[in-house]
């Protein structure tokens, strides 16, 4: 059973008429709400009227990260703050958070959308999910929450963490299906059998996964060690989170709702727009969201679009599953974080040089981030006590701007090596490609 068969089964045609007219609604509002749409049109001189047609979507600029941090906090809403029932929110890449707000109805059609996922996945009102992922300002807890309430399943709200817990859990409730980020999938099972459960004795249905890069191989390893099909969940804060796309039961690709999401592909050199099957930057616009319209954002995600019809029977467009990014944001456990969060919280700290590098691995199934940091060359390293508060510190420092604890080493000045062009910051030893 397709879970809303009316708007997933569509013909292309139906599908082109509805976004185009959700298109011309979305500018519409944007442009007349939100003051950052509407002094950049002006500024074009491109206005509502001038979307025609869906291709027109062109004439229109994109939006960055970065435009909606500087809208920080709520200057990209287009309703009054009355309207806003809840707020999620992200990493920035140079500090301030981007804040997602989010209307009744907004949260409606996260769940219907979320819905729609896990039932592709296979899940409904008789399955047990057991939810993983953090409940904050995340939008993973509470998104996957909304959908598996919606198709009626049981929703253990666990949250992040508390591994042996977890694990009892699944055994005790029953679990039919679990909602992880692969890294930590993968650490489940190795915790169940150090407990002595087989993770394939729970009887698992279904996994979905996401919110971070993996490779088959990844997920080959997590169904053999659950003995469970595992789908691909991908979705932004800024966009709505978890659900912008699913993967049905072909495990090929996912399907990006297009009765909400208008997808395009662009090379990320030059912006001109890609065709199907053509690998480059995926760049969404959010056509029904009342709270904060998103219109043409640069997603700096890479990936393909497909047409073809599939083989479960709906009709919207699948991606390719991520392959890289364009800029250097690293997602460590399920944590978007840019290097140069590192690099501000260096430059507040006393006898450091803001020369460092970031090493992240995933040495026992978990990530791992070490920060190694050059210091300055008035500090000795014999003065061990010294060196000690000085690495506490920095890692004091870092938790608190990221929100996760990293190893930091204190390295002798001058000892990263240096680059002409663009410095060397993340080495990324997970083979996530
Ligand atoms: O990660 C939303 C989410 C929660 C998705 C739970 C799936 C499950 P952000 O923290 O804003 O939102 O991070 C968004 O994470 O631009 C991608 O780079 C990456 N990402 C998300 N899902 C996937 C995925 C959530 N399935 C950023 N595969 C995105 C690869 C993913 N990368």
């Amino acid at each position: 059973m397709i879970w809303n068969e009316e708007a997933e089964c569509m013909s292309r045609e139906d599908i082109k008429e509805i976004q185009l007219k959700k298109l011309q609604n979305a500018v519409k509002k944007a442009y007349e709400n939100v003051p950052y749409y509407n002094k950049k049109y002006t500024k074009l001189g491109v206005f509502p009227e001038d979307i025609g047609t869906l291709e027109d979507i062109a004439k229109l600029p994109f939006t960055t990260k970065d435009d909606l941090r500087e809208s920080y906090p709520f200057g990209m809403f287009a309703v009054p703050p009355k309207k806003i029932v809840e707020v999620h929110s992200s990493s920035g890449t140079t500090g301030k958070p981007v804040v997602s707000g989010y209307t009744r109805k907004d949260l409606d059609n996260w769940s219907e959308l979320m819905a729609r996922g896990l039932n592709m996945m296979g899940v409904g009102e008789d399955d047990i999910i057991q939810n993983t992922h953090g409940y904050g300002l995340f939008t993973g807890g509470f998104g996957i929450h909304y959908g598996a309430q919606k198709v009626g399943s049981i929703v253990v709200p666990i949250s992040t963490g508390q591994t042996r817990r977890q694990i009892e859990i699944m055994k005790d409730f029953g679990t039919t299906a679990m909602i992880f980020t692969p890294s930590y999938g993968l650490y489940l099972a190795e915790v169940a059998k150090e407990e002595g459960i087989d993770p394939k004795s729970i009887g698992l249905k279904a996994i979905g996964f996401g919110a971070e890069m993996w490779t088959e191989e990844m997920r080959k390893k997590i169904q053999d060690q659950f003995r469970a099909p595992a789908f691909n969940i991908y979705g932004l804060t800024e966009l709505m989170g978890p659900g912008v796309a699913v993967e049905c039961s072909s495990q090929n690709g996912l399907h990006i709702s297009e009765d909400y999401f208008l997808p395009e592909i662009i090379d990320p050199n030059n912006g001109n727009k890609l065709d199907e099957g053509q690998k480059g930057e995926l760049i969404l616009t959010n056509l029904e969201r009342e709270g904060m319209p998103i219109i043409r954002f640069r997603t700096k995600d890479i990936t393909a679009l497909h047409y073809e019809k599939c083989d479960c029977g709906r009709c919207f467009v699948k991606m390719d599953r991520i392959t890289g990014r364009t800029d250097d944001m690293i997602k460590v456990k399920g944590v978007a974080i840019f290097p140069s969060q590192i690099e501000k919280t260096l430059l507040k700290i006393d006898n450091v040089e803001p020369h460092y590098q970031i090493i992240v691995s995933r040495p026992h199934l978990l990530d791992e981030i070490e920060v190694k940091v050059e210091a300055s060359p008035d500090i000795f390293f014999d003065e061990v006590k010294e060196m000690v508060n000085i690495k506490k510190k920095i890692e004091d420092y870092i938790e608190n701007e990221i929100g996760l604890r990293v190893k930091v080493s204190l390295i002798e000045p001058k000892s990263i090596p240096r680059s002409e062009g663009k410095a060397v910051r993340v080495i990324d030893k997970r083979d996530l490609h």
